[in-house]
């Protein structure tokens, strides 16, 4: 058996990773990919070092740290803080361009264009810039989709989505995933997930839940809706509210699968994203592929290019998953690396 990673533990090293987190940031800001990526990896390996590190010749020792990491590793040990981001991050056009790419539905590109244009504050982009519906939805909701929410209220979010697709039909199995199924004390979203063990009464079903919670006044804006009609896999992307003063506006996914990929459904959207990368490429190492459709064996490439896209394997639950890649089982809990 091989692992991608060990298991997850508690980040000791939390003091450098928020600060190299910030330059990352700003990095995948200005599109420097190739920079962000090094700054990812170097993240990655210092989340799951199982020490505290406390020299430049321990952090230069771990894989992925090079040179050049050590010495901003060090400055962080040495004085608790880090020049650099006050150098990158600190100019009012970098200000503008977080501000910018923090916009549900802003991209870097775009978020730079207005910076190009001299725009600097979200009041420029109300009153200058040319908007999608998509980014108007984002804009009006700026501040509260920034706010994480407790996993209380995505619970009672939650709750309300799978008592609509109860009512809608018994059968319905509605799950979270996401951050929540991680068990993450709070959640920037709510991911649902929706299936029905017949195998077909999913179909529809989507359509309905929607007008359901719409009716009710719980889903208030849709940003996006994917999966055409020959697709059994749908994601509906949307803004949605509980009930009272108090309660802020939260981002709400529902993506709805036929019972045939629901376990791999089901392991996609609980993520994390960083788990399923890494789960993916295992797999592809091994002549297989991993999708939120279904695991593949016999999956043959040219390159990056499949040219043989292989046979499902039956997959039941997620042990199978694992099972089939060779792998350890996972809790949710413990797939945040
Ligand atoms: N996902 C992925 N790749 C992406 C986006 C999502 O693999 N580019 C998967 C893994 C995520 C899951 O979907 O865990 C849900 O996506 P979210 O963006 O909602 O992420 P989380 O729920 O993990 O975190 P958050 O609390 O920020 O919503
Ligand atoms: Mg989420
Ligand atoms: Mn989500």
């Amino acid at each position: 058996c091989s692992k991608p990673s060990t298991s997850q533990q508690k980040n000791l090293n939390e003091h450098i990773t928020e600060k190299l987190e910030v330059l990352m940031k700003t990095y995948n800001n200005t599109k420097d990919h190739w920079r962000a990526q090094g700054y990812r990896k170097a993240i990655t390996a210092l989340k799951q070092y199982p020490k505290e590190v406390t020299s430049w010749e321990e952090a230069n020792k771990i894989p992925g740290i090079g040179t050049r990491l050590a010495d901003k590793i060090s400055e962080i040990l040495e004085s608790g803080h880090l020049r650099k981001i006050d150098h990158v991050c600190g100019g009012e056009d970098m200000k503008a361009l977080d501000i910018f790419n923090n916009i549900w539905g802003v991209g870097p590109t775009v978020a730079q264009e207005w910076v190009q244009l001299g725009y600097r504050t979200l009041d420029d982009v109300r009153e200058k810039a040319k908007l999608n519906r998509q980014q108007k939805i984002g804009l009006k909701h700026y501040e509260d989709f920034l706010q994480r929410m407790q996993r209380e209220e995505a619970g009672e979010i939650e709750r309300t989505v799978r008592e609509m697709a109860e009512s809608i039909d018994p059968g319905m199995l509605a799950v979270v995933c996401g951050s929540y199924r991680r068990g993450k004390t709070t959640c920037g979203d709510v991911d649902v997930l929706i299936t029905h063990p017949d195998g077909r009464s999913h179909r529809g079903a989507l359509g309905k839940i929607l007008d359901g919670l719409r009716a009710k006044g719980f889903i208030t804006d849709d940003l996006v809706r994917q999966g055409d009609d020959e697709e059994e896999q749908k994601k509906y992307m949307g803004v949605c509210k509980l009930p009272g003063e108090n309660h802020k506006y939260r981002r709400l996914d529902i993506i709805v699968a036929p019972y045939s990929q629901y376990y791999c459904a089901l392991m996609h959207f609980t993520g994390s994203g960083h788990f399923n990368r890494s789960i993916r490429l295992l797999a592809k190492k091994k002549g297989m592929s991993l999708s939120e459709h279904a695991l593949r064996t016999g999956v043959i490439r040219h390159g990056q290019v499949k040219v043989h896209e292989g046979t499902p394997l039956p997959v039941t639950c997620e042990e199978d998953i694992f099972r089939h890649l060779g792998l350890e089982y996972r809790e949710p809990e413990e797939r945040d690396y």
